[in-house]
């Protein structure tokens, strides 16, 4: 049988809720970066009353992670985030500017979700610095460095009217953004036809930047995530130079297939290594957190030599 593009980790899943020193019912989608000697992870857990806070965790080997005894973020106290994270805080991503890590999360409150902004140089103190859109907005990820002098997202808004695509938007400061236009739409009759969202933020390959992403299918079974690949311009990373047509991941393992929300692979982190391969975090089922390893050739490849129709 031919060789899965990404291999998962033997020790999968590598985080349960039974890892975690508080009470929650699931530890799943998670931001990883590599600092110097450690990776640091931010996860996402559901409360037992159905809200999600954000954990940490630590990591010499990038797979085996413990657990920090206190939740790294929860809902705000104070105006104007405790407005707005009400229900909960979800889906965190990483990205290093400078000597800092900027961390996205999901706001999810009466009003909608939104994206908040918040800021750490050693993950032990964290800082919120703003929301950045608008309601609703979802899965928003920052590229690691400016473009022209500007920032650079790629985010995914939420309409009636067009399915639910990536866009990408630009920002002087990071706090106000702009310029946007749309990327990547879901394709008719194909395994992300629902919606598509940015996954991990981008990092740099050879060819280009590269974004792995969720696409959703809608079954008589209900909804299928699964991981795909995109390929951007480097100079211009709103010039998609190619989309895999097929997927990279979908839901296998039991603890894929069952759990708080059944067929789900989600990915807010990747990791490039020197040895060219890429490590990748997904939540499997919404309950559990899982890893794998890709050689970034292998998805760059698919990207430009098997893409699907522009758009
Ligand atoms: O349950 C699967 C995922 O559903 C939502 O993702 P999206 O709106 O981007 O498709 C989120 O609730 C996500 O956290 C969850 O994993």
């Amino acid at each position: 049988m031919k060789e899965p593009i990404v291999q998962r980790y033997p020790g999968n899943p590598i985080l349960t809720p039974d890892d975690v020193p508080y009470p929650v019912s699931t530890v799943h989608n998670a931001a990883v970066v590599k600092a110097a000697d450690r990776y640091f992870m931010v996860f996402r857990s559901h409360l037992r009353n159905g809200r999600s806070i954000l954990g940490l965790a630590e990591s010499e080997d990038g797979f085996r992670f413990r657990v920090r005894r206190e939740p790294f973020l929860i809902p705000a106290d104070d105006p104007p985030f405790r407005d707005y994270e009400e229900y909960g805080v979800e889906d965190p991503r990483l990205t290093r500017l400078g000597d800092t890590y900027y961390l996205t999360y999901s706001a999810y409150s009466r009003y909608g979700v939104r994206i908040g902004l918040a800021a750490t140089e050693d993950f032990r103190n964290v800082r919120r610095i703003a929301l950045i859109t608008q309601a609703d907005c979802r899965n928003v990820v920052l590229f690691p460095q400016t473009f022209d002098g500007r920032y650079a997202r790629l985010d995914r808004p939420h309409s009636g009217i067009l399915p639910w695509s990536i866009w990408i938007s630009y920002s002087p400061d990071l706090i106000h953004w702009g310029d946007s236009r749309v990327l990547i739409r879901p394709a008719a009759y194909h395994w992300d036809e629902m919606k598509v969202g940015p996954g991990a933020p981008p990092f740099l390959t050879e060819q280009g930047w590269l974004q792995i992403y969720h696409g959703v299918f809608q079954t008589m079974a209900g909804a299928v995530y699964r991981l795909g690949v995109a390929l951007h311009d480097t100079t211009d990373p709103a010039r998609v130079l190619g989309v895999a047509d097929e997927w990279i991941l979908e839901p296998q393992d039991p603890w894929e297939r069952g759990g708080y929300v059944p067929n789900v692979v989600f990915s807010c982190a990747a990791v490039p290594e020197p040895d060219g391969t890429v490590k990748i975090y997904w939540g499997g089922a919404d309950t559990v957190l899982c890893a794998g390893t890709a050689q970034i050739a292998d998805l760059t490849r698919l990207c430009l030599e098997k893409p699907r129709p522009p758009l």
